[in-house]
């Protein structure tokens, strides 16, 4: 497939404004016909009308009532210029539903039909111009059987249903916004629904729905207790009321990724709709919000105001990542559950799209050119897109940018436009603001790729009472972009009181007052250095307070730099994230001999932490876990998993063996007595408890000790929520005890009738830490089992996604095992869901990275996924930029 560039973008030749879809629903054989009102766009020469379509079968092509001649280029219906400036055109064209295991398009799914148009779904439908600056009324016509799809739905309002002979029955949608195609969706199933109404400021009722298969009402409470929540949340944070009469959520079982923003008909993958506290654990509870609230918020952020073309995609994902965060945050509550929402999204980034930023697949946020645009989901686009607006957010303020959000809304409201214009529209309103002043500057973010170091060195003259602080930046070159200019970084800061510990007043240099204790400083160029005058005390200074900005900070602190941090800085972020480099700088330090013996102080330091009482449980818990083995190898140039996993396991263990009295206190003391309730204040309990509990396994399996095992085995068996079942059946699993067997075995007994259930069961079974090639044994071994397929994006995910991102050591063998399945699995996977394939595809994108005997290993597989001349273009775009 060629590739597409944003340089090339034209405006279309026609523009569509009408659409009148009727659809004969039929899983074998679906009809569509489609009347489109057509318009030529007088910007653009006159040329043939050229519709996307793709796997469909064409009967008819009318314009204005009269045949017309056609022709079929690549995957386009071409139709001679017509000679009207406005027409009418008529499709007819049947598709297969059933046979439609991409998951694109319309497809089936447990006796029922469901749509995906994003991005190029839509022309799995029909011919259209399935671009997302074509925008179009809709108004739609479902028929079918009354039995099989009792429910008819598609985007907007109700306006008209009834029965049809032959047991049949049709509804008539119109929404009256235009949308873009990546917008529609339908659903026919057999579904009912949790129904509430929801007054918005204006007085208006709205009717929320949200639909699922029978049985399934009673897990619906949470997903609609978010969605009211985010109803409420962006009228009051942002002014944005909901525009619908009428707003539904439908779950369905085969998704291929989280969830869809279609106009008023949002479709969820059950994964983010269905919880209860016996089948979902607090971090499915927390996604649903999440997720929940993402999908409401595209209503104006992506629905009302869309992209002009895919190039632009984090113009909605970037701001509405930032929203859905914002969400969480603000529903979180207090300022530390807040700090925990922040390092949980801080981990979420550094852990995905910073190895992403240094591999094959490093693009820009507004990309500049692809070759399927399904392979640019990414985490640059949306966690880092996230982040260049939360530095917009940092530059200008709280009510700064929510001032350039309603300028964003007044100046664009019902258009497709730009990451520039966002941009322009925050600075606009803002015209004082560091980030107007250099916007030029700021908007680097969005083409440069890579992740920009930075380094900080500081200074105490005791003389002068002057601490000086320099920084400076490097961009690195990455895939297709060797040069490089300096970025503007916003960097939040404090300076801390080496002795006191105090939070010092900082005066800059040539300031005639101090201006509190926190600021932030605002680089602009290559190397930039600050004079805080009046510094009474020697002090380590707090740097990037909350991840000011997506960058690898190198901030030359020592040891007992961060020890102070660690026990005084007011930024519970950069607190944490001095825990992490004390753990860190162990772990790198041991990886060339492969033996790491802790050190007193740190020990001391940790349990310092684990028995502060001023501390939330659920910030201990992060703050616990040393970083993962994938971070660990992000920070070296040639990794060796296995060393990497030898490393980190043995500090864990000895983190259990040396803090074994003090797990042993926090189980205690973490456990929850009232009722399950999805809220941080229990859900930080249950987090450290499962933690403790865990080491305290660990600890005794490694000591032949029982009592911890037969207690976790107990807590397993008897518990009351699925947060505490899984956390102990972890404990069990992960530490090989003997009782994981039974206890697995159990929990399948348990809930084989459950699927989001089961998923966790195949999970935590590729996820446990790697011991003499059993992991990966059993992973294998589960691919034949009985509930394994990969015809379930959730199923496959859970298996092999896990095995291959989340577990190092038990993919990257020195064998060649792990590669061979993984190469196995793209060919088989690419054959039935391409999109999921090229996902699972960039397991081993970054090859190079790896030591030998890996990286040749690696090499070959990929190669010879390469070699083969039937990949899909997603799958073939992934592997071949692995190996450019
Ligand atoms: N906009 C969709 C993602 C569509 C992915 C298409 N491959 C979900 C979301 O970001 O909210
Ligand atoms: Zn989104």
């Amino acid at each position: 497939a060629p590739l597409i560039r944003r340089e090339d973008y034209l405006s279309p030749a026609y523009w569509i404004r009408q659409v009148d879809l009727t659809l004969d629903l039929d899983a074998a054989k679906t009809i569509v016909a489609s009347k489109l009102t057509i318009e030529r766009n007088g910007q653009q020469p006159a040329q043939p009308l050229r519709l996307h379509g793709e796997d469909l079968n064409l009967l008819r092509v009318l314009v204005d009532g009269q045949s017309v001649s056609f022709r079929h280029e690549d995957d386009m219906l071409v139709i001679d210029a017509p000679a009207a400036d406005q027409f009418v055109l008529e499709i007819r064209n049947t598709i297969a539903p059933e046979k439609n295991t991409h998951l694109s398009g319309l497809y089936a799914s447990g006796g029922g039909l469901y749509t995906q148009c994003e991005a190029e779904g839509f022309r799995r439908i029909t011919y259209f111009l399935d671009r997302p600056d074509v925008m179009a009324v809709y108004t739609v016509t479902l028929r079918g059987d009354k039995k099989k799809y009792p429910v008819l739905l598609s985007n907007g309002n109700l306006v008209e249903q009834g029965e049809l002979d032959g047991g049949r029955h049709f509804a008539k949608w119109h929404d009256p916004f235009p949308k873009p195609s990546y917008l529609f969706a339908l659903v026919a199933a057999d579904l009912v629904a949790r129904e509430q109404w929801v007054r918005t400021r204006g007085g208006k009722d709205h009717l929320l729905q949200i639909f699922v298969k029978r049985g399934d009402l009673d897990k619906t409470e949470h997903a609609m207790n978010s969605l009211i929540a985010s109803v409420v949340w962006d009228e009051a944070r942002f002014n944005l009321p909901l525009d619908l009469e009428r707003f539904m959520i439908v779950a369905v079982d085969d998704f291929n990724m989280g969830a869809m923003e279609n106009k008023g008909l949002n479709l969820f993958n059950t994964k983010y709709v269905l919880a209860s506290a016996a089948t979902a654990t607090d971090a499915d509870f927390d996604g649903i919000e999440s997720v929940v609230g993402h999908e409401y918020f595209h209503n104006w952020t992506g629905n009302r105001i869309t992209c002009r073309d895919w190039f632009q995609l984090s113009l909605k994902e970037g701001l509405t990542v930032f929203r859905d965060q914002e969400f969480s945050m603000d529903m979180a509550g207090s300022a530390s559950a807040r700090a925990v929402c922040r390092i949980a999204d801080v981990l979420r980034l550094r852990e995905s799209q910073f190895p992403e930023d240094a591999g094959p697949m490093a693009h820009p946020v507004r990309p500049d050119a692809y070759q399927a645009i399904d392979n640019f989901y990414t985490s640059t686009v949306y966690e880092k897109g996230a982040e260049v607006v939360r530095m917009m957010h940092t530059l200008v303020g709280r009510e700064g940018f929510a001032k350039g959000m309603s300028l964003y809304f007044q100046r664009h409201d019902g258009q497709a436009v730009t990451c520039d214009d966002f941009a322009q529209a925050i600075a606009d309103a803002n015209p004082d603001s560091a980030l107007a002043v250099n916007l030029a500057l700021f908007k680097r973010w969005y083409s440069q790729s890579g992740t920009p170091h930075l380094s900080a060195r500081g200074q105490y003259d005791t003389a002068a009472s002057t601490f000086t602080l320099e920084l400076s930046q490097a961009n690195p070159v990455t895939a297709a972009q060797p040069n490089k200019l300096p970025q503007l970084i916003p960097v939040a800061m404090g300076l801390v009181g080496r002795h006191s510990g105090q939070a010092l007043a900082l005066q800059l240099e040539g300031e005639a007052a101090p201006s509190g204790s926190h600021r932030v400083l605002v680089m602009t160029e290559a190397t930039q250095r600050f004079v805080f005058t009046h510094v009474t005390e020697d002090c380590v200074p707090s740097l990037l307070r909350g991840f000011s900005a997506p960058v690898l900070l190198d901030d030359g602190l020592t040891d007992a730099d961060r020890l102070v941090l660690l026990a005084h800085d007011s930024d519970p972020f950069t607190r944490w994230e001095s825990g992490q480099k004390l753990a860190l700088g162990r772990l790198l330090t041991a990886l060339p001999t492969g033996t790491l013996e802790l050190d007193e102080p740190f020990v001391h330091a940790m349990r310092g932490l684990l028995r502060d009482p001023s501390l939330d449980p659920a910030f201990k818990e992060l703050a616990l876990v040393p970083p993962s083995e994938g971070y660990v190898a992000e920070q070296t140039t040639e990794v060796d998993p296995q060393r990497v996993h030898a490393v980190r396991e043995s500090m864990v263990q000895q983190l259990a063996a040396r803090l074994n009295e003090d797990w042993a206190w926090a189980f205690a003391e973490h456990q929850v007595r009232e009722g399950y309730r999805p809220v941080a204040e229990q859900s930080g309990k249950r987090a450290l408890a499962n933690l403790a509990l865990a080491m305290l396994v660990r600890h005794a399996v490694a000591t032949g000790d029982t009592v911890w095992p037969g207690r976790a085995y107990q807590r397993f068996k008897d518990a009351s929520n699925m947060t505490d079942r899984l956390g102990a059946l972890q404990a069990l699993v992960n530490a090989h005890a003997e009782l994981a067997a039974p206890a697995l075995e159990r929990f399948h007994a348990l809930f084989r009738h459950e699927p989001l259930v089961l998923d966790k069961w195949f999970m935590l079974q590729a996820r446990a830490p790697e011991r003499d090639g059993r992991v990966f044994a059993q992973a294998k071994q589960l691919l034949k089992h009985p509930d394994f397929t990969l015809g379930n994006p959730n199923r496959a995910r859970s298996l092999l996604m896990a095995l291959a991102f989340f577990n190092p050591a038990a993919f990257h063998r020195a064998d060649a095992g792990g590669y061979v399945f993984w190469a196995e699995r793209v060919v088989e996977l690419d054959a039935i869901n391409p999109q999921l394939a090229s996902r699972f595809a960039r397991a081993l994108d970054r090859w190079r990275h790896l030591a030998e005997p890996y990286r040749s290993a690696a090499r070959e597989a990929v190669a010879r996924v390469a070699a083969r001349t039937d990949l899909s273009s997603d799958t073939a775009e992934i592997i071949h930029r692995a190996l450019q």
